[in-house]
């Protein structure tokens, strides 16, 4: 550990350890889940960090919160009705919020102290919660989602911190059961899911259950994130039996114009040439996730 820049460790990347000098802690806590720490770095802005791990930095969320939103909603048209489990900082409640199609945008957080340290400290990521189609539960995705009558959601979006801690659950085979049945027909889920570099296991897992369980189309895209462990990180897309969704070609384009609005700032990273691509996957991936 070199004094004066955070490292972050952990088992889930053994033997390596991304760092960003800190200019400043700007905040730590202890919530009833977690360690929540927030500090200015010299390169990449405010950091917000949960159990020593990086979940955002001002620079590059929006590689990461622009995917994780419109690779699902930009595949299906008229998306109306949208669930975001985790996502407290609200950065994925901003993209949802992009859509004017939308007309209901619940999330269900589990930890409170999230919410309101984004929202001191992160402003620009926290206007997702001033859109008046927002409600805001506070509580365990995987409980929130079993009282979900079944058909709800055009699109569920898991925003979920890595599988050690409480989001271990939001991995599981049970959660994506009832994922599908929150799901309408034809209905999409995409959820974080991990690096090609460093998680093929975890991957391997999730896409075989989702084949399962998901009788649409099942889909891996990945996008660039400096500040995530090996610099990218994954997506799992899934639908439900129904109308098919194409994922690698979006029905649904949004346009940057539209979605602009003052307080939230144009798209930063997300276009509908970066969609499509998003789902090329190198051989060693292919090999696993899509063998032909
Ligand atoms: N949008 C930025 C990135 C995140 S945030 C992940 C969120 O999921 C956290 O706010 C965490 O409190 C919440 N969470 C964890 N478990 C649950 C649960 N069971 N129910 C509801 N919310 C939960 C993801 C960062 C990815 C990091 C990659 N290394």
């Amino acid at each position: 550990v070199i004094p004066g820049w955070f490292s972050e460790i952990s088992p889930m990347w053994p033997g390596e350890a991304h760092s960003l000098k800190v200019e400043k802690i700007l905040f730590q806590g202890n919530s009833e889940y977690q360690k929540v720490m927030v500090f200015q770095s010299s390169t990449y802005g405010k950091v917000l960090v949960l159990d020593g791990v990086i979940q955002l930095t001002e620079r590059d969320e929006c590689a990461y919160q622009e995917m994780i939103v419109h690779l699902p909603l930009c595949s299906i048209s008229n998306p109306k009705k949208v669930l975001v489990i985790g996502g407290g900082d609200g950065g994925v409640l901003r993209e949802v919020s992009r859509h004017s199609s939308v007309e209901q945008i619940d999330i269900c957080e589990i930890d409170k102290m999230v919410v309101d340290v984004s929202k001191q400290f992160f402003p620009a990521v926290a206007v997702g919660y001033e859109d008046p189609r927002v409600t805001l539960h506070i509580g365990d995705g995987v409980a929130f989602l079993k009282a979900v009558p079944e058909g709800t959601y055009d699109a569920v979006i898991v925003d979920s911190s890595d599988p050690i801690g409480p989001a271990q659950e939001l991995f599981e085979k049970p959660f994506f059961e009832s994922v599908a049945r929150a799901l309408r027909p034809g209905g999409v889920v995409c959820t974080q899911a991990e690096s090609i570099w460093l998680h093929m296991h975890i991957i391997e897992d999730i896409v075989k259950n989702c084949r399962q369980i998901f009788k649409g189309s099942v889909n891996y895209a990945w996008t660039t994130v400096p500040t995530y462990p090996s610099g990218v990180i994954g997506f799992m897309l899934c639908s439900t039996e129904g109308s098919p969704v194409d994922f690698k070609h979006p029905v649904n384009p949004i346009d940057a114009n539209d979605s602009h609005s003052k307080s939230k700032g144009p798209l930063k990273f997300y276009n509908s040439e970066i969609h499509t691509a998003a789902f090329c996957l190198p051989s060693f991936a292919k090999k696993v996730i899509d063998p032909k």
